[in-house]
């Protein structure tokens, strides 16, 4: 484990807080370059230099009360003890009455998340996933646990959306017709922002988990990550998706991924960090509006 635990904003760690902020450092597949097992730790300091008032809901989220967990530790583990663990670990915090949010670490932490969610809310909810990449092959690099074939293991315990995307091989597009999931494309996103978010509502539940890939959002705002894709999202862009969702749906939790800091580019976990925090004023700003 590196560095000293910080609670999420540098509030009070309060253990019956409404979030639990769980750092899952897991790195063991990623293709092109490595580093994203430093991206929660960066988070969380970033985290402490920024204002906690939210000057567009005129409160501060944090007072809901916050809890960032232990980073949890892989040393020694191989992949797929690196996954039970996380799977073990989120059916522990998964309590149905808090909101978590896991930050990664790889994309492949997802899966085992959304796996113990499933046994806490029996399938009833859709994934949204933000990301560059489909994430759908069988298997990458020896692996089915691969970051790369993330979502082809989440396909087949719930129905998903995938948006932003970008990047996908032909396997992955000749797959799509057979998967349990529609994948939007960032095209439809710029020709008609309202309509794409109409269409991503049109096909959730009333229970939606969301997985957040960075690289959703464009390089220009986003290097910070391992296989960037150009013709991304804005980070408003992201947002105003995000509250939308957040305003119509039950949002039981989400996972910031693939975040992987750069030496002196510190404007990315600041990002992130801020990212964050609006998850958390959207959460508490809709939740008392909407109920399933
Ligand atoms: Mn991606």
């Amino acid at each position: 484990m590196e560095g000293k635990i910080i609670n999420f904003g540098d509030v009070k760690r309060d253990k019956d807080g409404f979030f639990k902020i769980v750092p899952v450092p897991f790195e063991k597949t990623t293709s092109y370059k490595r580093g994203t097992e430093k991206g929660p730790q960066k988070i969380l300091e970033a985290s402490t230099f920024m204002e906690l008032f939210d000057e567009e809901f005129k409160f501060e989220p944090y007072r809901e009360g916050v809890f960032t967990y232990i980073p949890m530790s892989f040393d020694g583990l191989n992949i797929e003890e690196g996954i039970e663990k996380i799977y073990s670990r989120s059916l522990e915090i998964i309590d149905g009455k808090t909101f978590p949010i896991f930050l990664g670490g790889e994309h492949s932490i997802t899966f085992p998340i959304v796996k113990a969610f499933s046994e806490k809310f029996a399938n009833d909810f859709t994934v949204i996933q933000f990301d560059a990449h489909s994430d759908l092959r069988y298997s990458y690099e020896d692996t089915i646990y691969s970051h790369a074939s993330v979502m082809r293991r989440v396909v087949d315990i719930t129905n998903c959306i995938q948006c932003g995307i970008r990047s996908l091989c032909v396997e992955e597009y000749e797959s799509l017709d057979n998967l349990n999931t529609d994948v939007f494309f960032i095209k439809d996103f710029f020709e008609d922002k309202k309509g794409y978010l109409n269409r991503i509502l049109n096909e959730i539940g009333d229970n939606v988990y969301i997985t957040i890939d960075v690289d959703v959002l464009d390089p220009s705002c986003m290097p910070a990550t391992g296989t960037p894709e150009p013709g991304g999202v804005s980070y408003l862009d992201l947002l105003n998706l995000l509250e939308n969702i957040f305003k119509e749906r039950n949002v039981i939790g989400c996972d910031i991924v693939e975040f992987m800091p750069i030496e002196n580019l510190h404007y990315c976990e600041f990002t992130i960090s801020k990212l964050i925090y609006k998850i958390m004023a959207y959460k508490i700003r809709y939740k008392k509006t909407y109920r399933v």
